[in-house]
């Protein structure tokens, strides 16, 4: 099928299970991959807001197609560029360059058809679903620190110096995308829209939270630096569904990464932390305190792993003028604790909400809307002191039976 066209790009084909295996063979790096032995299977499997994605089989290690739409896949009356595709080829191959092991491979990408064709990663699983089973993969945490570490610094001016900073923030910009974050992280939560979705028994929970002047402030505060701190090349959406794990033998990917841009590094770091306390409020809900409290753990192994690697990796900036480690550290986590408010906080108000939170049976919801709400006034109002998420997990744990 020919998709809409927009006057800043061409009409292209939308794939379809059925069209793949001859785009495969009419792109000459897929070809080589798949080698003399047919395409065997494809499977449609995009569960995400905005793309389709099929895995492919045949050769030796199958591949997986990536294709951006003009319009949100979930709702296709909402307009969005598929340039979004080759923004996060761009971002992917940086991230690949800085943080190797740690995001999928490419293979090819098209910018015709807003492909990108990658390392089909099926032997992983999404990290939600198995942190909604109550299962600990070890190490992910961390494995995700040193990945915002490598990246934060790799293509910062730490790393790529003046010019090549300038240059990779030039050539990075994706306002689209940025748009979608700023309206249904920052925005719409706070006002009256109609992609909220309250409730009845959490009206009085969102109002406390929404109508909280210190709350609208930090939130106001948060938006401002998302919108104007280009430090880096960050992966701009990287909840626990934009991360495979896989057990045996140990691996971690952050993929999904369209909604790159040059912006604060406590942006990724706060998303994980935003999302697992909305793992933890799941498992409060469920009874299972333990596995809360192991998840909101995982914010100190995210933080310890980013500060080592960020340390580790100072001495070699480009510019020993540039900078002050601590104070620079001290940046990176107050914007992210106000990010990890606004990250939780949107999953249980506005659009696309968590399964963490939606598959819970409907008595245990209200509190644990309830909970994700007052853990992220605390991170919003009085997030600087020790022991964080010991006392947001109180919070938590405080509106459950
Ligand atoms: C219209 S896109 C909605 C959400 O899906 C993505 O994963 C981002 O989190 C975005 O906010
Ligand atoms: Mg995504």
């Amino acid at each position: 099928m020919t998709v809409s066209t927009a006057k800043d790009y061409e009409p292209y084909e939308s794939l379809s299970a059925e069209t793949v295996p001859a785009y495969i063979a009419a792109r000459p790096a897929l070809r080589a991959l798949i080698g003399s032995g047919a395409v065997t299977a494809v499977r449609e499997v995009g569960d995400g807001n905005l793309n389709l994605v099929f895995v492919v089989e045949g050769g030796e290690r199958g591949l997986v197609l990536k294709q951006a739409l003009p319009y949100v896949r979930v709702d296709p009356t909402w307009p969005m560029t598929p340039e979004r595709n080759g923004r996060e080829v761009r971002a992917l191959r940086a991230h690949n360059a800085v943080a190797p092991g740690l995001v999928p491979e490419i293979y090819d990408a098209d910018p015709a058809w807003h492909v990108v064709a990658m390392e089909d990663l099926s032997d992983h699983r999404v990290w939600r679903g198995a942190l909604n089973e109550g299962l600990r993969h070890e190490g992910v945490a961390a494995d995700l620190g040193r990945y915002v570490a490598r990246v934060g610094f790799g293509t910062s001016v730490f790393g790529l110096g003046a010019r090549g900073h300038k240059a990779a923030v030039a050539a990075s910009t994706n306002p689209e995308l940025c748009e979608i974050t700023e309206d249904l992280v920052f925005t719409e939560p706070y006002i009256t829209h109609e992609h909220n979705r309250i409730p009845p028994a959490n009206e009085r929970d969102v109002a406390a939270y929404v109508g909280d002047p210190r709350v609208r402030a930090a939130i106001g505060t948060a938006k401002l630096t998302f919108m104007t701190h280009a430090e880096a090349l960050v992966h701009g959406d990287l909840h626990t569904g934009s991360v495979l794990v896989r057990e045996e033998p140990h691996s971690t990917r952050a993929f999904d990464v369209e909604f790159a841009f040059y912006g604060p590094v406590g942006f990724d770091l706060g998303a994980l932390w935003g999302n697992y306390v909305l793992a933890a409020a799941r498992a409060f809900a469920l009874g299972d305190d333990g596995h809360a409290a192991w998840v909101l753990g995982l914010a100190g192994e995210t933080w310890q792993a980013f500060e080592e690697e960020f340390t580790r990796l100072w001495p070699d900036r480009a510019d020993p003028r540039v900078g002050e480690l601590e104070p620079y550290l001290a940046k990176v986590y107050g914007d992210a604790v106000a990010v990890a408010a606004a990250k939780a906080a949107r999953r249980v108000i506005g659009f696309s909400r968590v399964s963490d939170i939606e598959t819970l049976p409907e008595d245990l919801r209200a509190g644990a809307v309830r909970g994700v709400l007052g853990a992220a006034r605390l991170l919003l109002v009085e997030g600087n002191g020790p022991g964080l998420f010991e006392r947001v997990g109180g919070v938590l744990a405080s509106q459950n039976p």
